[in-house]
């Protein structure tokens, strides 16, 4: 070990689980970019990783076939009752769940490293930071987790003799025999998966997958599913939101938190380039903020993590530069296609499709090919420091004011392009009833209308009903310094399927009204379901879009909206007493002024 151990809890911790699991041998990690060459090139070595000619200090992996996503049939939300974890997560109770899976951990490590990885979430001297300590059988998650936290002997020093730490244990499941050759993506079956989580213990324990959330235990399962439980209790927030700074031409700045679900350009949104003129934006973080009341009685938001871990497939220089850019080099591709000059490329990059790659299953692939070359789920892992726009201060340790929240999803009708919430209970009920249709990336029939409240469905640490109440009251402790609260939607399209509104750099003119909206500058329709700018109250300067097409965008059909009521009611019902009496309320105000 090349530091010592104070920590009594995290030695015994460590030991307890060695004994389980049986490694060759325990290896303390240092973060140290040494560590992170070596296993680099022990993995190269082993046919595990190919080095990329063309993209310096950057590696592909292949997965397994069968280890491809987070895997939310298999996630669990431990308690010892159904009821505390609610009706939209997996339930095991926590003895059950223990001993089925002690079973499957016992030797599991045999005749493989056990990594410990001490990482911090959120920058070195924030107090919204936490510890956690990651065991795991995988180098590639140990190299993964260098990138998308703050790894190394720091978190040690920090952890001190009797600071707390969140135990994250983590094995793909696949001892091996001696003598046995190991697989490139050792994993285990589906059926022996397992992502849980103990919230009342702050401890996660993932079996079987070598995959993104499933195995970088820092990202989904702490910054998320235990933050959620940990932030309810202490009276914070952990949400599925990227942070952004936008800048006004005469440099005034506005912080925004937006929560959408999967597939709703939230990477692309974080890293918006502003077509406005005079308006810049800058990055915090695309997908997780915390979010705590600061001593001046508003809301105060950090990036947890210090990467990104992107879907590649549809990331370009059109959609979003900012991330190409971020993935020029020391990044980590897992499942894109690899080209003859020793590069990577995927589905929607820029250009036209080279003639030869090798797909992400590591079989030729050609334009002509039946399948895709990059799995869809494809992957980067990206330092956030190597984004031209990361925000010079996004590690800023008491992190940065929220003055707008966004909730979104993808409709193709009903919704127009934003609404203003009346208030703060108003917001919260556009944040609970949130839906999206399905896409191709999504599991189930493409089209279907999906409720994601809060975009927080897959990563609710806790009964969602509970959640909502807990949004209403970090409403009541901000008072009149909350923020603003707005839903939008890019996604409307014009009865013969056209998409109606061009997004991408565009929303910035949506950003734009927001803060104009603060301001008490940009006008806005009241309608039944909240404020709906006028067409003229938008800065459409430069943009050719026909007046009808900003008629429809920004049309309230109350006969639609009334007819998805029921659908509401249904989903609502879900929680049967857990639903806070605000919710129905806001139900009801909404039926009144639908009249
Ligand atoms: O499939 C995975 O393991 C990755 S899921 C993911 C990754 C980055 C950001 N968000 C998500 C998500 O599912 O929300
Ligand atoms: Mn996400």
């Amino acid at each position: 070990m090349a530091y010592t151990v104070k920590n009594e809890k995290l030695k015994q911790w460590v030991d307890g689980v060695a004994k389980m699991c049986q490694p060759d041998r325990v290896y303390w990690c240092t973060g140290t970019k040494r560590e992170y060459n070596r296993l680099m090139k022990q993995m190269v070595a082993s046919g595990a990783a190919i080095k990329l000619e063309k993209r310096a200090n950057s590696f592909l992996f292949r997965s397994d076939p069968s280890d491809v996503a987070r895997v939310e049939a298999r996630t669990y939300i431990s308690y010892p009752t159904r009821d505390q974890a609610g009706p939209t997560n997996n339930w095991i109770a926590t003895d059950e769940l223990k001993q089925i899976m002690t079973g499957l951990y016992n030797g599991c490590m045999r005749g493989r490293t056990m990594y410990v990885i001490p990482f911090m979430m959120g920058p070195f001297g924030s107090p919204m930071s936490r510890i956690g300590i990651e065991i795991t059988d995988s180098p590639y998650v140990v190299c993964n987790m260098h990138i998308m936290t703050r790894v190394g002997t720091r978190v040690i020093e920090e952890l001190g003799a009797d600071g707390e730490f969140i135990p994250c244990l983590h094995s793909v499941g696949a001892p091996l025999e001696p003598g046995q050759k190991d697989e490139p993506w050792p994993c285990a079956p589906m059926e022996q998966k397992y992502i849980s989580h103990f919230p009342d213990e702050n401890l996660i324990w993932s079996y079987g997958s070598g995959y993104g959330g499933n195995a970088l235990l820092g990202k989904k399962c702490l910054a998320l599913r235990i933050a959620s439980a940990m932030a309810k209790r202490e009276g914070w927030m952990a949400e599925h939101m990227l942070i952004l700074r936008l800048i006004s031409p005469v440099g005034k700045q506005y912080h925004i938190a937006a929560a959408f679900p999967s597939a709703c350009g939230k990477t692309n949104l974080a890293m918006i380039q502003p077509t406005i003129p005079g308006w810049k934006a800058e990055c915090i973080g695309d997908d997780i903020a915390w979010m705590k009341i600061g001593p001046d009685g508003r809301l105060y938001a950090i990036n947890p993590e210090s990467g990104f871990f992107g879907v590649a497939p549809g990331t370009s220089y059109s959609s979003n530069p900012m991330a190409m850019e971020s993935v020029k080099e020391n990044t980590i591709f897992t499942n894109c296609a690899l080209t003859d000059d020793g590069d990577i490329w995927w589905e929607g990059m820029d250009g036209p499709a080279p003639a030869h790659t090798i797909d992400w299953k590591g079989r030729d692939w050609t334009p002509q090919s039946t399948e895709p070359a990059a799995h869809p789920n494809a992957r980067f892992t990206a330092p956030a420091s190597q984004c031209p726009v990361i925000c010079s201060d996004w590690e800023k340790p008491e992190g940065v004011p929220i003055d707008i929240l966004i909730f979104g999803g993808r409709r193709a009708t009903v919704v127009p392009l934003v609404t203003e919430a009346f208030g703060w209970d108003h917001g919260v009920y556009m944040g609970a009833t949130a839906a999206s249709e399905t896409t191709a990336a999504n599991i189930g029939a493409v089209g279907n209308l999906r409720r994601d409240p809060f975009a927080m469905t897959p990563f609710c640490g806790y009964n969602m009903g509970d959640y909502f109440q807990h949004w209403f009251d970090m409403g009541d402790r901000l008072g009149n310094k909350a923020p603003r609260i707005f839903y939008v939607n890019w996604f409307r399209k014009s009865p013969t399927g056209k998409w109606l509104w061009p997004g991408f750099g565009e929303n910035s003119r949506v950003l734009k009204w927001m803060c104009e909206r603060l301001e008490g500058t940009a006008g806005a329709q009241k309608t039944a379901i909240g404020y709906v700018p006028n067409k003229e109250d938008l800065d459409l300067s430069g943009l050719t879009i026909p007046d009808e097409n900003i008629e429809e965008l920004l049309r309230v059909d109350n006969n639609a909206w009334r007819a998805e009521i029921p659908d509401v009611e249904a989903f609502f019902a879900k929680f049967g007493n857990r639903l806070p009496e605000r919710l129905r309320q806001q139900l009801a105000n909404l039926r009144e002024r639908l009249g």
